[in-house]
């Protein structure tokens, strides 16, 4: 009997991932019927398995009764997980491809401030000044959030040679990095930070983690890269941050209201570089594979990758 699964997520993207998905069905061993909701072929009470993404037509799941476990292509589930009709196990995407994207975005950007780049970039007006930076060891850098992701860009923020510590909810000891964890830990670890990159999910704890208060710990003239989720910065206060010259500069890809509306003062703030949700997209071809293994897993009676937990919303 083949097992049943149903494409759910962004219909646009249902052209470009089908293939995939049947590749990596094939590659596990698994006997799929795929298909996608907006054809209507897969009857709700016959589903397996349920791809998802917050885009989907399907926010009732109570018409699911078979259903195994969702599988979100997203790797923030914040949209999802406190959904009552949703009783079926949540595994939220953590993929190679998507970490691969979001290190290379983050490197970057922490890059850009720390070499100074928009002075060259941006500011050139046939004056010879050169302008030395610190080393990348001489430079502080911070990631709130150690997961998948954060721990990740943490890691290679390390290997280029920046002094980095890391913030989390449970203490973790991660080589090379200087970890704090809790309340306390948070405000330690700001008083130290000169770029921070915030790769926290978007729960009720982590909701204005950077605040009027948090901002004033961090050093003068400090920089924030956020390709976390927006709620997780009290826009007025980063504004009037910014305003005082408290943080120099703030990268933001995650906003509260997405796509961020055509009036809000981030787009001309002169010290604000907005771009448009895209630091790290799940990648077809490994996000697929990820896909597969927990199908496998399913139907062998394993236990799911990547199980988000209701209790603590992430
Ligand atoms: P994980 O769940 O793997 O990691 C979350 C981290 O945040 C963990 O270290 C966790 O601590 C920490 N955390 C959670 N709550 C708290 C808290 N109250 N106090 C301190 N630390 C806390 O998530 P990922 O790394 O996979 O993804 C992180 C986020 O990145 C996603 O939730 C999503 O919002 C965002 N994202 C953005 C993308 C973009 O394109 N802009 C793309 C993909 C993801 P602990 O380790 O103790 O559990
Ligand atoms: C995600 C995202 O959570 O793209 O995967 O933001």
């Amino acid at each position: 009997m083949p097992v049943n699964v149903l494409f759910a997520a962004k219909p646009s993207n249902w052209v470009a991932q089908e293939e995939p998905l049947k590749d990596a069905f094939k590659t596990a061993g698994l006997n799929v019927n795929l298909a996608a909701f907006q054809d209507g072929t897969m009857a709700p009470e016959d589903v397996d398995y349920m791809i998802w993404s917050p885009a989907s037509a399907v926010q009732d799941f109570t018409p699911y009764t078979r259903c195994k476990a969702v599988l979100s292509l997203w790797a923030g589930v914040e949209r999802v997980i406190g959904n009552k009709t949703l009783t079926q196990p949540l595994c939220r995407m953590v993929d190679r491809g998507l970490e691969e994207g979001m290190v290379e975005w983050v490197c970057g950007h922490v890059m850009r401030h720390h070499l100074g780049m928009d002075a060259q970039i941006l500011g050139q007006n046939g004056e010879w000044k050169p302008h030395l930076p610190p080393l990348a060891r001489n430079r502080k850098v911070t990631v709130l959030g150690l997961g998948a992701l954060g721990s990740a860009c943490a890691r290679m923020l390390n290997a280029f040679g920046f002094d980095v510590a890391g913030w989390s909810r449970r203490q973790k000891d991660l080589d090379g990095i200087t970890c704090f964890s809790g309340p306390d830990g948070l405000q330690k670890v700001l008083k130290r930070s000169e770029i921070v990159v915030l790769l926290l999910p978007n729960t009720p704890e982590t909701e204005n983690t950077l605040n009027a208060q948090t901002l004033s710990l961090m050093p003068k003239g400090a920089f924030i890269i956020n390709p976390g989720r927006g709620p997780l910065i009290d826009d007025d206060a980063l504004l009037d941050a910014l305003n005082t010259g408290q943080i120099a500069h703030a990268t933001l890809d995650v906003f509260r209201i997405e796509p961020l509306p055509g009036t809000h003062p981030y787009w001309t703030h002169p010290n604000v570089t907005v771009t448009p949700h895209m630091a790290a997209d799940t990648r077809l071809d490994s996000s697929s594979q990820v896909i597969a293994e927990n199908i496998r897993r399913g139907e062998n009676g394993e236990d799911f990758l990547h199980l988000a937990d209701r209790t603590t919303g992430y």
